[in-house]
């Protein structure tokens, strides 16, 4: 296709996840990287540094997304999120509930929740989540302890019982964004396949122009 007729992508497209480790980068390298590359939405995770280094790259984080109009999402940390002036939060089952958090958050910040069951889907949805992030569909190394693979039939049930844009989480990889897309996603959120990449804007490019086929009508 001709990228000049694709449609833009979507704000929810293509949430690129950091993880220092994975990269042996700072995170506001990895966001840069991926930035270039074209991710819609960059997510801060860390699930091992200090507050305060966390804050850092947090606000770093913020002005690329900024200065490339792109969202910034930082998980687990809603007051790092709001002392950092995120676009928005993204909390687990096992964080602060969504119900708590809503109204802690400025208005027009979003609330993004992991979700691993249409229950957990509706939950977030009547708390008043924005979007739900929803995995793992495939295994996945990267984190450890998850539930159960849902699948990509359970990205079509979970598409037909809410109406909040679904990021498909977990073990996505380029060869599998195209099912799960078809599936009914409205994005992917990606840590492995994207951070461990050689080289992060080339393996943002690849997701980004496939999504951008894909998703134009
Ligand atoms: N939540 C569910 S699966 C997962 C998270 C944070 C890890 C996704 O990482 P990868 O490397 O894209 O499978
Ligand atoms: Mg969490």
């Amino acid at each position: 296709m001709d990228p000049s007729t694709a449609a833009p992508p979507g704000p929810y497209s293509l949430c690129v996840i950091t993880d220092e480790q994975i990269a042996r980068l700072r995170h506001r390298e990895v966001a840069a990287q991926a930035l270039e590359g074209g991710a819609t939405m960059i997510q801060l995770r860390d699930k091992g540094g200090d507050l305060r280094s966390l804050y850092g790259e947090a606000v770093a984080i913020r002005q690329l997304c900024r200065r490339h109009r792109r969202l910034f999402i930082v998980n687990d940390r809603l007051d790092v999120a709001l002392a950092a002036e995120a676009d928005g939060v993204h909390l687990g089952q096992e964080d602060l509930p969504a119900r708590l958090a809503r109204p802690l958050l400025h208005p027009g910040m979003l609330l993004g929740i992991s979700t691993h069951s249409v229950e957990e889907a509706r939950e977030a949805e009547a708390a008043g989540a924005d979007y739900i992030g929803f995995g793992p569909v495939f295994p996945t190394g990267t984190k450890t302890g998850t539930r159960p693979t849902v699948g990509l039939d359970g990205i079509r049930v979970v598409k037909a019982a809410v109406e909040l844009p679904v990021l498909a989480i977990g073990g996505i990889t380029l060869e599998r964004v195209s099912e799960v897309v078809h599936a009914g996603a409205d994005g992917v959120a990606v840590i492995s396949a994207i951070v461990g990449a050689r080289d992060i804007r080339q393996a943002t490019r690849a997701f980004l122009h496939l999504l951008g086929r894909l998703q134009t009508p």
